[in-house]
């Protein structure tokens, strides 16, 4: 998608602080961050959200799910972090290219 920011994040169009890429999805510190720790982990692929997943993205999400924490560990959040995707207007979503953020660095409250 042309104008979707975080496909310009993905082709390096936009600046982003990236601190984990590979083939299939990237980590960048979330630039309005809400926990000392907050990171946003996409699929290079545009996919605007769980609703737009089909059958052919079983392995990319499950790529994601086990590298999110991967991600955590590298960023020495040993304590424990929250893992949070809000989809469609109605659950609070902003930029519609798929994203999990990551949430940490001190004692979260309950949700
Ligand atoms: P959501 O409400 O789940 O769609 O969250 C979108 C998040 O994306 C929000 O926390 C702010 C962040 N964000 C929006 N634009 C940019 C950007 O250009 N760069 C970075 N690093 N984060 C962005």
């Amino acid at each position: 998608m042309s104008d979707c920011i975080f496909c310009k994040i993905t082709k390096g169009e936009i600046p982003a602080e990236i601190v984990y890429e590979d083939e299939h999805c990237i980590a960048f510190r979330d630039i309005q961050p809400k926990a000392p720790v907050h990171l946003l982990v996409i699929p290079r692929k545009h996919v605007a959200n769980l609703d737009d997943l089909t059958d052919d993205d079983r392995d990319l999400i499950s790529h994601m799910m086990l590298t999110i924490p991967r991600i955590a560990r590298q960023q020495g959040l040993n304590e424990g972090y929250r893992t949070v995707t809000n989809n469609g207007e109605g659950g609070g979503q902003e930029v519609f290219h798929l994203h999990f953020h990551i949430l940490g660095g001190g004692r979260l409250h309950h949700l």
